[in-house]
């Protein structure tokens, strides 16, 4: 046998062919590792469908790997000798394969690039660690677009991308004559018969094992894999993602921040599972968005839209991560303690806003950007959940959920526990805002056009008292001087009857009583 080169060791959210550790890969001398490992299962308690997911993607992206000629060293969650951790792994392939050295791509998580930058000294090897190119933003292009602004305002980030990649532009301008189209973008939706249905993909034999697998290893985890309908091999990604730009993307803007709540998916597109493992290639989603509008298949507002969440807003994100962790993830300006109550894990509360939210992500590990932002993240927000429970929660519970994207998304943008480093005004509302945007409140066990009391959405007293309690951390805010102008006109008993039912919900969810 050849003396082993170079292990190139792939994790579960690198499976691109792309990836940098695997240029110049050489089928003949390289061994490529992979491995299902509980530490990685279990750092938090995932739903049984981001596993799932997690685990089949990869065997089929060894399977891709074969097929183009390269040796496997891929470890099963149930070998026997699996010892459980990606160190243990990489020791003991090294050991038994005796590589002249190791290549990884950095990992996408603080966590795990910690052990990554300690292995060379540990294994007694020289260990690689190349950087992930498949972002349109380097770490270091971020940390200088950053150094020295007053406010890192995503917009002015997001025209940056759109200067790099040419993405909708004209020369020097943006396409239509304006960077941002999202005032056409915030309608309600109506329930809709025709809409078309997304992708399902029937689960093959590999899943199949897979699927059994999880099952009997994660039996007390959130969800079932009864109804496993992600894509899992490249090739199905491609095709949820042509669906996608097919029958959802014109009509992807108007809706975007609609809820409906026999609808979960609207004309979201459901493709950050497969963005985010590496089966899709975000820029090329951005270049056939971009087609899709030159040949007069979609509006500008839509294509925009789309374009602007992925270089925008995703790259944007990863950024804030790189430059704040460590020790982001501890966060918490308002001081909020609660523990999540009992219905996260359950879906069961008469708040139907939450209890359909909460249903939908046990059902499918998904649910869309203003579920995240304006129903949970609102509430845990309104109701000063600890929001390091609440980012554990979230890392859990989405099949999208990687830390990287995760955690701004919630400590930042959702529970503004950074103090605005990244928001520039807390993503509060009462229910006002959810009846405007959702069919929930017609169903509803709680009144919304009531303010106070027991009968009334609890929501309209937890908006004022969030704002009254932190008020001193709130009112220098300009942007929510307007807000506060309102709450001091108001007369001292309106004032402390809004505190009261605030309190007395408060005071039920402490004591675990159905809310
Ligand atoms: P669409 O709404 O159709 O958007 C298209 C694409 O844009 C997405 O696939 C995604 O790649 C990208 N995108 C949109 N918004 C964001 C954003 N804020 N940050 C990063 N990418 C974005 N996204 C994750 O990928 N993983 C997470 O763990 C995650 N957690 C979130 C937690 C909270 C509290 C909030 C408010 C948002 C979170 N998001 C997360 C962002 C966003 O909600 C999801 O990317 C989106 O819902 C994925 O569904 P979709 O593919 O149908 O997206
Ligand atoms: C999320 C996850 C899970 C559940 N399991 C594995 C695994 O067994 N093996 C693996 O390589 N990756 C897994 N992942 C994804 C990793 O957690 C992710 O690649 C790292 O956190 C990135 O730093
Ligand atoms: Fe949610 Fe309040 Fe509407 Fe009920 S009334 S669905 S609790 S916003």
């Amino acid at each position: 046998m050849k003396p082993v080169r170079q292990l190139i060791f792939v994790l579960g959210d690198q499976l691109s062919l792309s990836l940098s550790s695997l240029e110049s890969a050489d089928p003949e001398r390289d061994v490529i590792l992979m491995c299902e490992v509980i530490e990685e299962a279990t750092y938090v308690p995932h739903h049984k469908l981001k596993i799932a997911l997690i685990f089949s993607a990869m065997r089929h992206f060894a399977e891709e790997l074969r097929a183009r000629g390269f040796e496997l060293r891929y470890t099963r969650l149930d070998d026997a000798d699996n010892s459980g951790s990606f160190t243990g792994e990489l020791a003991r392939a090294v050991a038994d394969i005796s590589p002249e050295r190791v290549v990884v791509t950095e990992s996408s998580e603080w966590r795990v690039l910690q052990s990554m930058k300690g292995w060379q000294s540990a294994l007694n090897i020289p260990v690689e660690i190349r950087a992930d190119t498949r972002f349109l933003c380097s770490k270091s292009e971020f940390c200088d677009w950053a150094e020295g602004r007053r406010s890192l305002t995503m917009e002015y980030f997001y025209r940056e991308m759109r200067r790099k990649t040419g993405l909708l532009m004209q020369g020097k301008e943006p396409e239509g004559g304006k960077w941002n189209f999202d005032a056409e973008n915030r309608k309600p939706a109506k329930p809709d018969l025709f809409r078309p249905k997304h992708p399902v993909f029937k689960p093959d034999e590999i899943t199949v094992e897979v699927l059994d697998l999880v099952e009997r290893s994660f039996a007390g985890n959130m969800g079932s894999t009864k109804k496993f309908a992600f894509a899992v091999t490249r090739a199905d990604a491609e095709r949820a993602a042509d669906t996608f730009m097919q029958d959802f993307l014109p009509n992807f803007g108007e809706t975007q921040d609609a809820m409906l709540k026999d609808e979960p998916f609207l004309n979201h597109a459901l493709l950050s599972f497969y963005i985010n493992i590496g089966l899709l290639d975000p820029l090329a989603i951005c270049r056939a968005a971009e087609r899709a509008y030159l040949e007069g298949r979609a509006p500008l507002n839509a294509v925009e839209g789309f374009i602007r969440q992925i270089i925008g807003w995703r790259e944007y994100i990863r950024g804030i991560y790189w430059l704040k962790m460590p020790g982001y993830e501890n966060s918490n300006v308002f001081d909020a303690q609660r523990p999540l109550p009992d219905f996260f894990w359950s879906g069961d509360t008469d708040m139907a806003c939450l209890s359909t939210v909460i249903t939908q992500t046990i059902t499918h590990a998904y649910a869309h950007h203003i579920h995240r932002l304006m129903v949970v993240g609102n509430f845990s927000m309104l109701a000063a959940l600890d929001p390091y429970a609440v980012h554990e929660w979230y890392l859990s519970v989405y099949a999208d959920a990687f830390e990287w994207v995760e955690l701004p998304n919630v400590i930042g943008m959702s529970q503004f526990a950074d103090n605005g480093f990244m928001a520039s005004k807390p993503y509060a509302a009462s229910g006002a805002y959810i009846d405007r945007m959702s069919d929930y409140c017609h169903g509803c066990s709680y009144d919304v056009s009531k303010k106070t009391g027991s009968a009334a959405c609890p929501l309209n007293a937890l908006y004022w008292d969030f704002l009254d309690r932190n008020a001193e951390t709130l009112s220098k805010n300009h942007r929510l001087a307007q807000i506060f102008s309102s709450w001091h006109r108001m007369d001292e008993g309106k004032k402390q009857s809004y505190r009261d039912s605030a309190s007395a919900f408060l005071q039920k969810l402490d004591a675990g009583e159905r809310i």
